[in-house]
């Protein structure tokens, strides 16, 4: 199934899953309960996973009719059970591995699923702490309130023809990207934002949303409370109706 993302039309809210944290307990309560809550679609991945993308996966399709959307962090993750895969050039770095050696690996193993390869320029943020994806990735972050940079590695990856941007500000972050940074970029870029990152309140989310982000990422905010995921698809509809009717 090919996976319409109807970022052009709406603003969406997508749910991580981290499979380490995908316990059957865990998968049940936040996935079912994000479904229910409205959330437009899943996004699995982590930086380090020790346990089977693709059972994490299949489950969730058990659980819900969401589409689901692998969020790679990397080669491991690789597993044709989601409905898209999103293919990450870190652009925001210098590691060769994440602009073209991985990809190079993936090709083989995505030619028969290319029409569900999403290319995405992914951009990390430094929002304040040391993450997970800067260790692992190798790479130093964007710095926080460098908006020229920022819509500069933006362009550079929409004009490589990345079919959206990911201003990622690392799970657990200790704030979100800067609405600052978000707007700037947004006023630049013809593709969709994506960002995540610290995304633990409906006002962040909200913020981020009327910067321009196209599509907001919620992981642990939803862990640590169940209703955040309400609060943003609440936040998401109110702003889509608004866009509607103005
Ligand atoms: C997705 O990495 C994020 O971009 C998820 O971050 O866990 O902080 O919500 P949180």
């Amino acid at each position: 199934m090919r996976v319409e993302i109807p970022w052009r039309d709406r603003k969406v809210v997508a749910q991580l899953i981290d499979p380490d944290r995908a316990g059957e307990e865990t998968l049940v309560a936040v996935a079912g309960h994000a479904a229910e809550a409205g959330a437009d679609l899943f996004l699995v991945g982590g930086s380090l996973t020790s346990v089977s993308v693709s059972s994490v996966i299949r489950r969730l399709k058990e659980l819900s009719e969401k589409p689901v959307i692998l969020f790679p962090g990397d080669l491991t993750q690789l597993t044709d059970e989601a409905d898209a895969v999103f293919l990450l050039s870190l652009i925001s770095g210098r590691n060769p591995e994440l602009l073209i050696g991985n990809h190079v690996i993936a090709a083989p193993h995505l030619r028969h699923m290319r029409e569900r390869v999403i290319p995405v320029g992914y951009i990390l943020v430094d929002c304040g702490s040391r993450t997970s994806v800067e260790y692992m990735s190798q790479t130093s972050p964007l710095p926080y309130d460098k908006h020229d940079i920022a819509v500069a590695t933006a362009l550079a990856g929409e004009m490589l023809g990345m079919s959206a941007i990911y201003l990622e500000g690392g799970s657990g972050a200790a704030r979100p990207v800067a609405p600052a940074m978000i707007r700037a970029v947004r006023s630049e870029l013809r593709i969709p934002i994506i960002t995540g990152g610290g995304l633990d309140t409906p006002g962040k989310i909200e913020d981020a949303f009327v910067a321009g982000a196209d599509m907001v990422v919620t992981g642990n905010g939803c862990e640590q409370d169940p209703m955040l995921i309400n609060e943003a698809c609440r936040v998401r509809d109110r702003l889509n109706h608004r866009t509607v009717t103005v």
